[in-house]
């Protein structure tokens, strides 16, 4: 599909030379003052990345190039009317920058069909481990497994010249994108199935046949894939994911390398764990309470009780974010058109009437508003997907796409290694102190 690294490239490449003069020429411009309180709550609100493929803003959410959810949700070819867009459409928008034609999505669909072919020792690394061992550790192990296919790391090694790197490094995340769903699925089956695995159907598309290899082949959970694959993809440069990514990427580690730290970062419980940890988060709940159909006011009790033993309430809050996640509320639209009754359901969203005043009343809590994860876990449960330890690794194979696309892009452009400054605490009080 080399029409669509060429279109990257003419549309992307101007970018090089406005990279290199803003270097050459800008380079002692002032952005920001930087405040301790900035480096000692997690370099929060620093300009220090640049990431072309999304922008979040605190009071808006996340935009893709310029584009909402609500507006994506529109706009981006689909494969039926009432269907969802296709992630392809959203991957190609990250790259080359304008929404695609119906054409150009169907291509990447069929481009990555014939990229999925995952390596033996693939599965073999994975049926190494205990099955007990977590989804996100198979799934962060078997990506860095399949380094052994890198084309970036072996033009590396030949010496090709640094303006080329970008173009090894398209092929190798054409292809571990590609792969990410077969990989996801044999997991899933692995571990819930008792290994019954199912092939790629090579006519689906990229989330349709995620769903179909794990056994989920209905038209709505297909569905649902599209949108949770759509949703995850991206948000901006700065979150631990992304930023892992790039930051292995900028030592010139090959994308598996970079993809699987970025893995190993999404498996925390303050980032895409918090998928899991919600439904976790519920049942514990039900248990405590002994009920499947909890009143808000026993649920507000629950809430309280969480916070009382120090814990946090899984699903609410965010580092930028200041008002309710767009990537909550288009779950919520597509929960209330498709779901008649559904007692999580129901739980998640007496929830959104809960948390937030309470979470608003502690005085510390910089949002407290639902983020992405307080909804996904109950959509997949309803739709039969209920092994939640599982649910980080869709998240992954969401994520992927944003963080991908970047790195081709960090190539491109050439960017550096990446080196910020660090000081002992004693510097910082120090600092406190002079005027
Ligand atoms: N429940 C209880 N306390 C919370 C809270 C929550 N949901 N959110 C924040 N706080 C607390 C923090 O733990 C912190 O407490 P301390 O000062 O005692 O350390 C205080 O409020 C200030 O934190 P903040 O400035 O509001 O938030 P941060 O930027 O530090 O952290 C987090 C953002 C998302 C990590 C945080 O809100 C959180 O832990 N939320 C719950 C876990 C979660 O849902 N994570 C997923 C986030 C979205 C994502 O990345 N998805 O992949």
């Amino acid at each position: 599909m080399e029409y669509i690294k060429n279109r990257f490239y003419e549309k992307t490449s101007k970018c090089i030379s406005e990279y290199q003069k803003l270097r050459k020429e800008h380079g002692d411009k002032v952005l920001t003052e930087v405040t301790i309180g900035q480096v000692l709550t997690g370099m929060k609100g620093i300009p220090a990345l640049i990431t072309d493929t999304s922008k979040l803003d605190a009071n808006e959410g996340i935009r893709f190039r310029g584009f909402s959810i609500p507006e994506l949700r529109k706009q981006l070819p689909r494969l039926n009317p009432e269907g969802e867009p296709l992630p392809e459409g959203l991957f190609y928008l990250m790259l080359v920058g304008e929404i695609p034609e119906e054409e150009d999505v169907i291509n990447i669909s069929k481009d990555w069909a014939t990229r999925a072919h995952v390596p033996q020792h693939v599965f073999d690394v994975i049926d190494a481990m205990p099955k007990t061992a977590r989804p996100m550790t198979q799934f962060s192990a078997a990506i860095v497994a399949m380094a052994t296919e890198s084309v970036f790391q072996k033009a590396y090694r030949s010496g090709i010249h640094k303006k080329y790197y970008w173009d090894f490094m398209y092929d190798d995340v054409m292809n571990l994108i590609a792969r990410l769903p077969r990989i996801a699925a044999y997991i899933y089956r692995r571990v819930y199935f008792k290994d019954k695995h199912i092939e790629p159907d090579p006519r689906l598309d990229w989330a349709g046949n995620l769903a179909h290899m794990m056994g989920h082949d209905s038209d709505e959970v297909k569905r649902l894939m599209r949108l949770y694959m759509m949703i995850h993809a991206d948000h901006e440069g700065g979150n631990v994911s992304a930023h892992t990514t790039h930051l292995v990427g900028s030592a010139l580690s090959n994308p598996y390398y970079a993809l699987g730290a970025g893995m190993l970062g999404l498996a925390g419980p303050l980032h895409g764990y918090a998928n899991q940890d919600v439904i976790n988060w519920i049942f514990e709940m039900l248990e405590d309470l002994n009920t499947n159909e909890p009143t808000k006011e026993q649920i507000e009790g629950y809430v309280q009780r969480t916070l009382q033993a120090g814990r946090v309430v899984p699903g609410y809050g965010h580092a930028v974010l200041r008002v309710t996640d767009p990537r909550f509320t288009a779950q919520k639209e597509f929960a209330d058109k498709y779901i008649k009754e559904d007692k999580l359901v129901n739980i998640v969203n007496t929830l959104y009437e809960v948390v937030p005043p309470i979470l608003g009343s502690v005085g510390k809590i910089s949002n407290p508003w639902p983020n992405v994860d307080a909804y996904s876990g109950a959509l997949l449960y309803h739709y039969g997907i209920k092994e939640h330890p599982f649910y980080t690794v869709l998240f992954g194979v969401s994520r992927s796409m944003g963080v991908l696309a970047s790195l081709i892009m960090d190539r491109l452009y050439g960017l550096p290694i990446e080196r910020p400054s660090s000081y002992p605490l004693e510097w910082f009080k120090e600092q406190a102190n002079t005027k």
